[in-house]
């Protein structure tokens, strides 16, 4: 399997999260893609290539003009003020306010993000641009015949909305290879997002639409981030009533629990007759994750890409979470040789 993969990752270091009433390195860190770049290598699954550059226009298809602008800009207009540390929100246009669009910095960040955990340091915008890079010139190896690709993006992409940044997460990349699908010829795209958090970023892009198919399964939302989206009640809205799927789990899921929804998810998909799947790979289910809580072994994440392959579409794999940074690689890549042995 070819993976696409950018130096640009590093850029985007950002210096801490809020985390139990404490200021801690970020989780969501350079060495994640590292390992599982090495990993890749290790185990000889195929070429590593550099992305292409597509510009800005297919970017565009899922991101507002308005928010590319904003967080293209921001770290300008931060730097301005000599400042320690990085860019980071601190207040939302919660219900009793207006979501209206300040003219300040702090006042544009709080209206374009949806928590304190996406920082914005001065390489955030490049290492985000190029991750989208990558996952377009991964779908770009589908579009061209390939069974499948890996977009080692970093950072990730599932809980950032069209206009809103969050969760780690800046520009969508799954979202925006999904999009480059349709507008290249396919009919029906299949997202299944397997990280441990609700996408809740894709669901909100695709919700109203028939033309993708969202199917997610993650820690259950009343008691696990990103608390606010990702019920199973949640089925779409208008044209796209029928085509989103949530399969929220209790703290605690193992691969019986976690592969009977996969099983579910599945075959959503297959009644759907999608003609291609894009799958937002995260591997913070992992029972060693430090701020997950299932429990899933790294031999799983090889069922994992079996079932996946068995669905015997052309599949785009595009990295998202996990944070055991030690086994993350052995997991992400567990998957993709599942994938490949079918
Ligand atoms: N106390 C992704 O996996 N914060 N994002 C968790 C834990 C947010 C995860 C705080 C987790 C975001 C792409
Ligand atoms: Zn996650």
């Amino acid at each position: 399997m070819l993976t696409i993969y950018s130096d640009d990752h590093h850029l985007h270091h950002g210096r801490c999260e809020l985390i139990d009433g404490k200021l801690m390195p970020c989780f969501e860190m350079p060495s994640r893609a590292d390992h599982v770049l090495q990993r890749v290598k290790d185990r000889e699954i195929g070429a590593v290539e550099g992305p292409q550059d597509f510009g800005i226009a297919p970017i565009e298809r899922i991101h507002t003009q308005a928010f590319l602008a904003f967080f293209k800009g921001a770290w300008a207009r931060w730097a301005e003020t000599d400042p320690e540390g990085d860019l980071l929100p601190y207040t939302w246009p919660a219900r009793t306010l207006r979501s209206v669009i300040p003219t300040s910095l702090h006042g544009q960040l709080g209206y374009y993000t949806f928590d304190a955990g996406a920082p914005i340091t001065a390489g955030t915008w490049q290492a985000a641009y190029s991750a989208a890079q990558v996952a377009l010139t991964a779908q770009a190896a589908i579009q061209n015949g390939a069974r499948s690709a890996f977009a080692l993006c970093r950072p990730p992409g599932h809980h950032a909305a069209s206009d809103v940044m969050g969760g780690y997460c800046y520009l969508n990349n799954a979202a925006i290879a999904a999009q480059a699908f349709l507008d290249q010829g396919h009919k029906k795209v299949a997202i299944l997002d397997v990280d441990y958090h609700h996408g809740n970023g894709t669901q909100s892009i695709f919700y109203t639409r028939s033309d993708v198919l969202f199917t997610s399964i993650h820690g259950h939302p009343e008691a696990e981030f990103p608390f606010f989206l990702g019920y199973e009640d949640e089925l779409g809205e208008g044209a796209g009533e029928g085509f989103n799927f949530n399969y929220p789990l209790a703290a605690g899921s193992d691969w019986t629990q976690w592969s009977a929804a996969l099983e579910q998810a599945c075959g959503e998909i297959e009644r759907y007759g999608a003609d291609v799947i894009v799958v937002s790979l995260g591997v913070d289910t992992y029972k060693d994750d430090p701020i997950s809580q299932f429990k899933l072994d790294s031999p799983d994440y090889l069922r994992m890409g079996e079932r996946i392959a068995r669905l015997g579409k052309p599949t785009l794999f595009v990295m998202e979470g996990g944070y055991a940074v030690e086994e993350i690689g052995i997991n992400a890549v567990n998957v993709l040789e599942g994938f490949e042995r079918v």
